[in-house]
């Protein structure tokens, strides 16, 4: 037995020595938790390593797989190095110096809104630069370009969140922390995979589970890792989690479990929320959901029956036709039965992008800076005063939504666009189309901190970005935590701060310099300070320095509270934690009835599949990042689609052959991973890989948010005789 396990030779196993001569405090940016890192540098100042830092308290010491490697990526092949302008279509990249690259693309700006109109120049931007950045594009582009057509790759992702928390309570932010899981009685975890999408997360939740037992409900229509960890998973007929909330709430109210202090002292609207959920009994509901009628009853009663429940959500609720209703029907859910701004009781949307938060509340994206609205004639009015910039200049409604300006682009609506770390061509449902719809563009701008990210074939300029910690600034996580980035590094040699490079386009636009443009990441978040105060999000008082000695502040956190001596995060631990502190009238919140329509593409003989998407621990979205990282490249580095071994057997499928997958869209490679993790009419495939799942998938489009249904689409599998010719396409087709 011992020849067989244990090791074979007594040497202990050696962690080579880094070296590090010092360590700079950083926040993570991959996903939305908001680890703090620090990254050491050696003597030579090489940077060598990261690592948690042990008294921050949403980590504590940990980090997950892309965390522990972050480091790794400012050297990663594929950077950015100088501007580049290709001349015509089809023409090469030639190198074009910094100064003579942003006049070019001004001046380009300017001919396309001379030509077409303001509005046919488009913003797209992301969830992953810094808030002050942020800040900084949207006084850019709302107060200098002045183009509407301005919005954020969290259109794809948080989206159908803001909108329901918007109808709900009157205003977006999530009103939960991590620190609920400690207090919450039943937790419901909605179209969520945390163990590998959050994984410091998740690992806050286990820890306050093995403290105290209490039950993890999950609903997913795969057999997520979260799943197998549950206590009662339901395996959810896609898009149908709706019907699931109305037939949950039409239990509580018929078996009188609701709170009604609280639903008559905080809400409005419980009548017709009543008459629809009187049609969702849990017979009827069964028949469309796919869950079991008694297994319904049973979470109605976990859930309202706890002294403390909550809910946490992500992509299986936001990415769906009926994405901004899942949210409603969850804040519905929680607002039944007083569980909202109590410790353990609250509807906690877990976030995505590391900085999604950041974009909502000052980018101005669907807006104005600190969750201001274009609608809002005040609003208009003081911002145009603190920016010096005529208040008629801004546009006073939104402008088109991320999911919208590619159709307007179609239509030769917008000729002209410019991309801030995003990558439409692999992310966006239906790509042959983006594809078509990128050729279509008289002017093209890239704006990446990595040259090799696929958008950049279409693009007529590309500017070369820093990444991460190269630049300074905040990220705010998911439960309203702002953190800091340290500089750990200068940019890397011909790489400008996205910072710097709207401060530069700014003088462009501005040569009189009317408008205040700060050039210090510290200074711009003075600035925003100004503008935070008595807004939903504020952090007036918050600074850099005591972000970083605090690990992080939740908002809000003002200045009176700072000048009082509390110290954080006493602010902003939960929001609507009073009676009657909702932004609707009279501080009540909505209770909002939800019909349900099902309007997806759904499967049939042709295509016999549900086509579900989603991503992997390793990897971070269209991997122009963790793609070069090889410990995170090695786990997957070709795409794969799970597929049942019941459905795989019926068409001659062997596990690790390459199937073609299609769709009425188009079709895709991968290689069979056969798993009764997918149900047997379901197929899986990660989005991380370009020209693969996102050629498949239809998109639809979400009435309220616009946010696509990556999640439902109907396919079918083709068993592929030339397995060689797969396996070169598969493989060879990855740059990394
Ligand atoms: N490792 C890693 N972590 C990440 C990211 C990454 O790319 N890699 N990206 C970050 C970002 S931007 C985001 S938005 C988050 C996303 O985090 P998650 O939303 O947790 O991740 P996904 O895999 O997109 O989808 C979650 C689950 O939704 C399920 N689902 C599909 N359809 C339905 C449905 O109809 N109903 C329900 N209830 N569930 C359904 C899927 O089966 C899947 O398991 O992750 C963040 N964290
Ligand atoms: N089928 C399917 N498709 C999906 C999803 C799904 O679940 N299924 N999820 C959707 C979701 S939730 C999201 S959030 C999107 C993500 O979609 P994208 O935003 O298109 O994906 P990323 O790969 O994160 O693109 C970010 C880009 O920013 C660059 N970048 C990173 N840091 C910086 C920086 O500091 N400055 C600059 N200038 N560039 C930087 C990266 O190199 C990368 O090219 O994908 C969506 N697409
Ligand atoms: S859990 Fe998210 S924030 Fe934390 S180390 Fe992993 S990717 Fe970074
Ligand atoms: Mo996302």
């Amino acid at each position: 037995v011992a020849m067989l396990f244990g090791r074979h030779t007594k040497n202990p196993i050696r962690i080579a020595d880094k070296e590090v001569a010092s360590w700079t405090y950083t926040t993570c940016g991959y996903c939305s938790t908001g680890c703090a890192i620090e990254v050491g540098k050696n003597a030579q100042g090489q940077v060598v390593a990261s690592r948690g830092v042990g008294g921050a308290d949403v980590n504590r010491g940990k980090l997950c797989l892309k965390g522990m490697f972050e480091h790794e990526l400012f050297e990663a092949p594929g950077r950015g190095s100088e501007p580049l302008l290709r001349r015509h279509r089809g023409a090469a990249f030639a190198p074009i110096a910094w100064d003579a690259a942003l006049d070019h693309m001004a001046a380009e700006i300017r001919r396309i809104q001379g030509q077409y109109g303001r509005d046919a120049f488009a913003v797209v931007s992301t969830g992953q630069i810094l808030t002050e950045e942020f800040y900084t594009l949207g006084k850019l582009t709302r107060g200098l370009i002045g183009t509407n057509n301005y919005d954020g790759n969290t259109t794809l992702c948080m989206a159908s969140a803001v909108s329901g928390y918007k109808r709900s309570f009157g205003a977006d932010g999530p009103p939960g922390c991590y620190e609920d899981f400690e207090h919450t009685h039943c937790l419901i975890a909605w179209g969520s995979n945390l163990p590998e999408q959050h994984p410091i997360i998740y690992w806050r939740l286990k820890e306050a589970l093995e403290k105290r037992k209490f039950p993890l409900i999950v609903v997913d229509p795969r057999v997520t890792m979260f799943a197998q960890f549950a206590d009662i998973h339901l395996p959810i007929r896609p898009g149908t989690d709706v019907v699931l909330q109305n037939a949950l709430m039409h239990v509580i109210l018929a078996e009188e479990l609701e709170d009604a202090d609280y639903i008559a002292a905080n809400t409005t609207g419980l009548d017709d929320l009543r008459a629809e959920v009187a049609n969702w009994d849990p017979t009827t509901a069964a028949a469309v959901c796919g869950i079991d009628e008694d297994r319904i009853r049973l979470v109605a009663r976990l859930y309202a029956k706890a002294p403390a429940a909550m809910h946490i959500w992500t992509m299986g609720i936001n990415q769906s036709t009926h994405g901004s209703d899942g949210v409603v029907g969850l804040n519905n859910l929680a607002l039944l039965t007083g569980n909202i701004g109590k410790p353990g009781g609250t509807a906690l949307s877990i976030t995505g992008q590391c900085n999604a938060m950041g974009t909502r509340e000052w980018s101005s994206c669907s807006g104005l800076p600190g969750y201001r609205a274009l609608e809002n004639p005040e609003h208009r009015a003081e911002i145009g005063a603190f920016w010096n910039v005529d208040p008629e200049f801004f546009p006073k409604k939104r402008g088109l939504f991320q999911t919208d300006i590619f159709p307007a682009i179609e239509t030769g609506q917008i000729k002209g666009l410019w991309l801030v770390a995003t990558n439409p061509l692999t992310s966006m449902p239906n790509t042959a189309r983006i594809r078509k719809t990128l050729e279509q563009l008289e002017f093209l701008v890239v704006q990446d901190a990595y040259a090799d990210m696929e958008s950049n074939q279409y693009a007529h300029l590309y500017l070369p970005a820093a990444v991460w910690a190269e630049k300074e600034g905040t990220f705010t996580n998911t439960e309203r935590r702002v953190n800091l980035v340290r500089q750990v590094t200068p940019p890397r040699a011909g790489c400008k701060s996205d910072l710097d490079i709207f401060n530069e386009l700014a003088k462009r636009f501005d040569p009189d310099a009317r408008v205040r443009f700060p050039e210090r990441p510290a200074e711009v978040f003075e600035e925003m300070t100004q503008l935070a105060r008595g807004r939903p999000c504020d952090l007036s008082g918050m600074d850099h320095d005591l972000i970083e000695r605090q690990r992080g502040i939740q908002w809000p956190f003002t200045r009176e509270q700072r000048a009082g001596g509390e110290i954080p995060p006493a602010g902003g631990v939960r929001l609507y934690t009073t009676l009657r502190s909702f932004h609707h009238p009279e501080g009540r919140a909505k209770l909002i009835p939800l019909p349900f329509v099902d309007n997806n593409e759904r499967p049939d003989a042709q295509y016999p599949f549900w086509l579900n998407t989603g991503r992997l621990v390793e990897h971070f979205h269209t991997r122009t990042r963790t793609g070069k990282v090889g410990n995170n490249n090695k786990f997957s580095p070709i795409p794969f689609a799970e597929i049942n071994p019941d459905a795989a057997a019926e068409l001659g499928i062997r596990h690790q052959e390459y199937v073609r997958c299609v769709s009425r869209r188009g079709d895709a490679l991968a290689m069979a991973m056969l798993t009764p993790r997918v149900p047997r009419d379901m197929v899986f495939i990660p989005f991380h890989f370009f020209d693969c799942v996102n050629r498949l998938t239809l998109g639809l489009l979400d009435p309220h948010s616009r946010q696509p249904a990556f999640k439902q689409a109907a396919v079918r599998l083709e068993r592929v005789a030339d397995q060689g010719a797969a396996a070169r396409l598969c493989v060879e087709a990855r740059k990394y």
